[in-house]
């Protein structure tokens, strides 16, 4: 594939935009240059603003009925799905992720995209006829208008379609500003929707820098809400600009996931599991199982298990359908990545497997890699490490399973493996997460809202409730008959 060059999507067609600028995407496996986006100013976004606030005010889009944004949204949907191949590669050479995981992403964007269609046809509000005489109070939701989406570069296509298709359900109009490393899957999907019938300036996206054209996109007056997915330094800041104009937010950030084997578990499927927790894409997730606890009178052959299957992940060419790891998304996320290893031999913890940057291909690649022994107070049980690196640390009872599974800034998901429903269910309450997952692990559906506490940040991605986050209730009391004064004459 030649390299690809996205101008800027705004009002239903590519613009060139108002900077000079481009930003150059070279693939983190080979090196190659394989696409061109543009550098977004602030004028882009101002543009794309406008934009989408004209097509919520007086175009059709949210007052077209669910029922003809369901149709619009079910072809792009199978829009998504002819065009597979295409944006398969486009992920893999953009991201570096393996391409079976990819074609995992591409289906589930498809997936999210039907899913919110039959949403769009269940917007429906609460009436009240028990309130008084003569009073009927009509609760109706309605779409929250013009939506700022910004969204990170570990599920490009994925991520977008946790937020884009359940904006337009609701009839909302949007601006999105991809990750800067990988735009190009965001392009091809605006693309998309407008050949399945998205009027012009309902899905506007604006190419740029977060420092630049995210900002000044949040922090927007021309916005109503704003959805977030990155870092959790990232979401602070974008929090702080939404609360300028106190437009409403949501901010699904980083985690440190606790994945806990207990002695009574399936030991197959929790290792396999295992390996799932910290591999799966790279391990660049905000959802991995980072931090593994195993149960002591189990944890010697089952840390060896986990070993021996690791030892065995294949580090190297994305495209490879073998692959098990692919690239990580730069050379600064690499040196980053080989600074937690660094740092978790200084503190003692004990390095079982791999450890360096790998030297089986060019690019940035990273060895899987196993530290034992890891202490709640070392940088590596403690930060997002977003790499192929796993902290095991032991522990005896159920208790301090608990304890060290909530022993962190963040709280976005754990995982339980145990045959016991008492374990499962007693442990599972107790885990401060937004997501609990037993005996599976980053498993999910459309249906399944994702949330986060503490560090991980608030709000809701899909389901009913992510679906929500697009509207707002508006009551509207009526009195019919005569009304009892409360000044009578
Ligand atoms: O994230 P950023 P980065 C974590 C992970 C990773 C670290 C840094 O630990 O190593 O974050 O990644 C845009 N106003 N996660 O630096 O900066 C930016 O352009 C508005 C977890 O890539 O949060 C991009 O589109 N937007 C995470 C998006 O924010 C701004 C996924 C994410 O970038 C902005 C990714 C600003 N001031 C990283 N600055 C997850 N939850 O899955 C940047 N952006």
């Amino acid at each position: 594939m030649a390299t690809r060059s996205y101008q800027q999507f705004i009002g239903g067609r590519f613009v060139e935009g108002s900077g000079s600028g481009s930003i150059e995407r070279r693939s983190p496996a080979t090196g190659d240059l394989v696409a061109r986006y543009r550098d977004g100013t602030p004028e882009d976004v101002d543009l794309a603003v406008e934009a989408a606030r004209i097509a919520f005010e007086e175009g059709p889009w949210p007052r077209m009925s669910g029922m003809e944004r369901a149709e619009v949204l079910n072809r792009l949907a199978d829009l998504i799905r002819t065009n597979r191949d295409r944006l398969v590669r486009i992920e893999v050479e953009e991201v570096g992720k393996p391409v079976r995981f990819a074609r995992g992403d591409i289906d589930g964007a498809a997936g999210l995209t039907r899913y919110a269609a039959s949403l769009a046809m269940q917007m429906a509000g609460l009436t009240y006829t028990n309130i008084g005489d003569g009073k009927t109070a009509l609760i109706s939701r309605e779409a929250v208008g013009v939506v700022a989406l910004v969204t990170p570069w570990n599920f490009p296509a994925l991520i977008l379609s946790q937020k884009v298709p359940f904006a337009l359900a609701a009839g909302c109009t949007v601006v999105l500003k991809p990750s800067e490393f990988t735009s190009g899957s965001a392009f091809e999907i605006a693309a998309l929707a407008a050949e399945a019938g998205v009027p012009a300036g309902a899905f506007n996206v604006v190419s740029g820098y977060g420092a630049t054209a995210g900002d000044h996109l949040t922090g927007h007056p021309g916005i109503d809400f704003v959805s977030f997915t990155g870092s959790t330094r990232t979401g602070s800041r974008v929090v702080g600009n939404t609360s300028r104009h106190l437009v409403k937010s949501s901010v699904e950030l980083g985690g440190k996931s606790a994945n806990i084997v207990f002695a009574d578990a399936d030991l197959e499927a929790a290792a396999d599991g295992a390996l799932m927790g910290v591999f799966f894409n790279n391990g660049e997730c905000c959802v991995s199982g980072s931090r593994l606890f195993v149960q002591s009178s189990i944890a010697d052959d089952f840390i060896a298990k986990v070993i021996a299957r690791s030892r065995k992940m294949k580090v190297g060419d994305p495209f490879d359908d073998d692959t098990d790891i692919g690239a990580l998304i730069d050379h600064n996320h690499l040196a980053k990545v080989a600074g937690f290893v660094k740092s978790g031999v200084e503190d003692g913890a004990e390095l079982v497997l791999g450890g360096s940057v790998t030297t089986k291909a060019a690019g940035h690649f990273h060895e899987a890699t196993i530290f034992d022994r890891v202490e709640p107070h070392m940088t590596i049980f403690r930060e997002e490490i977003f790499g192929p690196v796993l902290s095991v640390t032991r522990f005896d009872a159920v208790d301090d399973a608990v304890r060290l599974a909530n022993d962190t800034a963040y709280g976005l998901s754990n995982y339980i493996w145990s045959k016991n429903i008492d374990t499962v269910l007693t442990v599972a309450k107790r885990l401060k997460s937004g997501w609990v997952q037993a005996n599976t692990i980053i498993d999910g559906a459309p249906q399944l809202p994702l949330t986060g506490v503490k560090g991980s940040g608030f709000g809701y991605e899909m389901g009913q409730a992510g679906f929500e986050e697009f509207t707002q209730l508006k009551t509207l009391l009526i009195q019919t008959g005569p009304r009892a004064p409360v000044f009578p004459v």
